[in-house]
């Protein structure tokens, strides 16, 4: 399939290494994949799911240990300690390449080597990246055949170059104690050992398109980052493309493919998806910035996903998908999470595999959900009804703001505007949110997760945020517009007030009308807040300014409480904290002491 010296001496040193049976080239063609898919099925590594119903699509089920990222085991194995900096765990790379040689050595043996080439970004665009993953697993194939453009197309493109990343993937016993995520910055490579699941194992994914080209962005001056891409139609026809950056499980599948309500749709807005997940920005011969989905489908949060709240996700999971962790249905071979529906299947096994017992359902206890609270679906893009027709096109979209969010039951408002760059930039590195289930650990304990970027950075903090200043400079009057944004605002019964989803995009127009100059905003020391009446609130029920006015609300003490925290945070990056974001949160202090 290829003469390219640097991958066959690369796979030859890995078959010596791990020691298949057999060796197989993954080309992209159809026939190979529904092999794969009907091996598995054989095996029972996947479950093929009610063809009328859900034609092509699959269930899978992880080990139980193994249903979500392990943060404490990923490395960035950079060749310095202090290239990966404060909030990365480190090894040195030569300790960890013997350590991982050491578990993964033999243990394909009476298994297959699959060797995926894969694109990130459509095959060929100047955005786009190549890396090949080796890999044990069918299931981690079929997902990036879904996830990634694979096969011969990408080889034709790569042809004799050295430049692609290298990952190496051995699911060995699926043993948690000698689990590890490893990503080697400088050499392009990546290992996974002990996993089966997702974003452990999926490496052009979170390891590739994040940590490791997060890394050639600063090296070679662009942007790998945790992004949905939107492009939001007005009724003029005129497309405004937003990115934004919400820690996993936060919200960016569900903004990315939001639907308007009633009276909005009616107006003619509507939202088109670029991506769901990552963006990799460059700047523009025009001088703007401009972002592509270096993904191919959506590898979605299940649960809370319905018709109501997301119908194109839920759309776009109809064929050819797989899902993770879900709950299996027995009376019509289908798939079932909390929240798709009220009623709860009767005849069902849950997903460790066991007979789910709907009388014990208890929403507030997660021992007796169906599906796992991580459960996943890996959906084609083609499928999603609102794709954008730039989707596929490999010069990206032009970017008009920026936005950063989290889940905070307190504190951020529902939106500001930062005042520069500068300040867009200080508001990105002291983002905060609550934990989820997205990567294991507890669940809901409030933490700094700077650009959503915190599992993700494959360098120094110090150097991103560095790099994002940079960044700002060279883009000048041309750098888009920096927001943040917060659904998650809380009543003290913990009910969340703003009613979210669809009803977001009266936020998105909010921020399109700030960067066209079209609408005042009330200066704060925290940024631009809007003025209640600016928010559009036609036809919300349940819902009237007052409680508007509440989550608008910048409180003095509150914010000086962040203030706190944001300083004890900057505390890590020592010297490698810029001085503008000292500067900034000097700023801060003090307007919040003259409020
Ligand atoms: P990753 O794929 O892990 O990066 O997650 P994500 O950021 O794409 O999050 P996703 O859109 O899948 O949403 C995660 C959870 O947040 C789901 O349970 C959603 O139902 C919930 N959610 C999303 N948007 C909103 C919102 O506007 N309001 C509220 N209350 N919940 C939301
Ligand atoms: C996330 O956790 O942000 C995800 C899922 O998008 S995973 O691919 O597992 O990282
Ligand atoms: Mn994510």
């Amino acid at each position: 399939m290829t003469n390219n010296k640097t991958l066959l001496a690369w796979v030859d040193e890995k078959i010596n290494l791990v020691n298949p049976d057999k060796v197989m080239w993954i080309d992209g063609s159809e026939e190979q994949l529904e092999a794969l898919r009907k091996e598995a099925v054989q095996t029972g590594e996947m479950i093929q799911l009610n063809e009328e119903l859900l034609p092509g699509c699959y269930l899978h089920r992880t080990k139980p240990n193994d249903v979500a990222r392990v943060e404490d085991r990923t490395f960035i194995c950079s060749r310095t300690k202090e290239n990966a900096g404060p909030t990365n765990n480190w090894c040195d790379p030569q300790e960890m390449y013997k350590k991982l040689y050491d578990i993964a050595r033999g243990t394909y043996k009476g298994r297959t080597m699959y060797v995926i080439p894969f694109s990130m970004g459509p095959i060929g665009s100047p955005l786009a990246k190549i890396g090949v993953e080796i890999t044990d697993s069918i299931y981690v194939v079929l997902n990036m055949a879904i996830m990634t453009r694979v096969g011969q197309k990408v080889l034709d493109v790569l042809g004799e170059s050295d430049d692609w990343v290298r990952g190496l993937h051995a699911k060995c016993d699926v043993d948690p104690e000698n689990r590890y995520i490893c990503q080697f910055p400088e050499d392009n490579a990546i290992i996974s050992v002990n996993s089966a699941y997702g974003g452990n194992v999926l490496l052009g994914k979170k390891c590739f398109a994040l940590r490791i080209a997060s890394y050639q962005g600063w090296k070679e001056g662009w942007m790998a980052e945790h992004m949905l891409i939107l492009g939001l139609e007005n009724p003029k026809g005129e497309v405004h493309y937003i990115a934004a950056a919400f820690p996993s499980a936060c919200g960016k599948t569900n903004l990315a493919m939001l639907i308007p309500p009633e009276y909005l749709k009616k107006k003619g807005y509507k939202v088109w998806t670029v991506g769901d997940d990552i963006a990799w920005m460059r700047i523009g011969e025009d001088g703007r910035l401009y972002a592509i989905n270096p993904e191919n489908g959506f590898f979605g949060v299940a649960p809370g996903t319905n018709e109501k709240s997301n119908f194109n996700a839920l759309a776009s999971t109809r064929q050819g998908t797989i899902f993770t962790n879900v709950l299996h249905n027995l009376d019509n071979n289908t798939v079932w999470w909390e929240g798709l529906s009220k009623d709860l299947p009767t005849n069902a096994i849950d997903w460790k595999g066991d007979k789910w017992d709907p009388t014990k359902f208890n929403k507030a206890d997660k021992s007796t959900y169906g599906a796992h609270p991580n459960s996943r679906f890996t959906a084609p893009a083609k499928n999603c009804p609102c794709i954008s027709d730039a989707f596929d096109k490999g010069e990206g979209v032009p970017i008009s703001a920026i936005v950063f969010g989290g889940r905070r039951a307190k504190c951020a408002p529902l939106v500001y505007q930062s005042k520069d760059w500068v300040n867009g930039v200080f508001v990105g590195s002291a983002m905060a949110s609550e934990t989820t289930a997205a990567a294991a650990g507890a669940v809901g304990v409030t933490r700094r997760d700077p650009m959503a970027m915190l599992p993700f950075c494959g360098y120094n903090m110090g150097d991103y945020f560095q790099h994002w200043l940079d960044m700002g400079k060279k883009l000048g009057d041309k750098a888009p517009k920096i927001f943040n944004v917060n659904w998650f605002r809380t009543d003290d019964e913990g009910n969340f007030l703003w009613p979210g989803f669809g009803d977001n995009i009266r936020v998105l127009n909010w921020i399109v009308d700030r960067c066209e100059g079209k609408v005042d905003a009330d200066e704060t020391p925290i940024g631009y807040v809007p003025k209640a009446d600016d928010i559009d609130l036609t036809d919300l029920e349940d819902f009237d300014r007052a409680t508007l006015q509440s989550i608008l609300e910048v409180n003095k003490e509150v914010w000086q409480k962040e203030a706190a925290e944001i300083e004890e945070h900057y505390k890590k990056f020592g010297d490698k904290l810029p001085h503008e974001l000292r500067d900034q949160l000097e700023g801060l202090k003090a307007r919040l002491a003259s409020l």
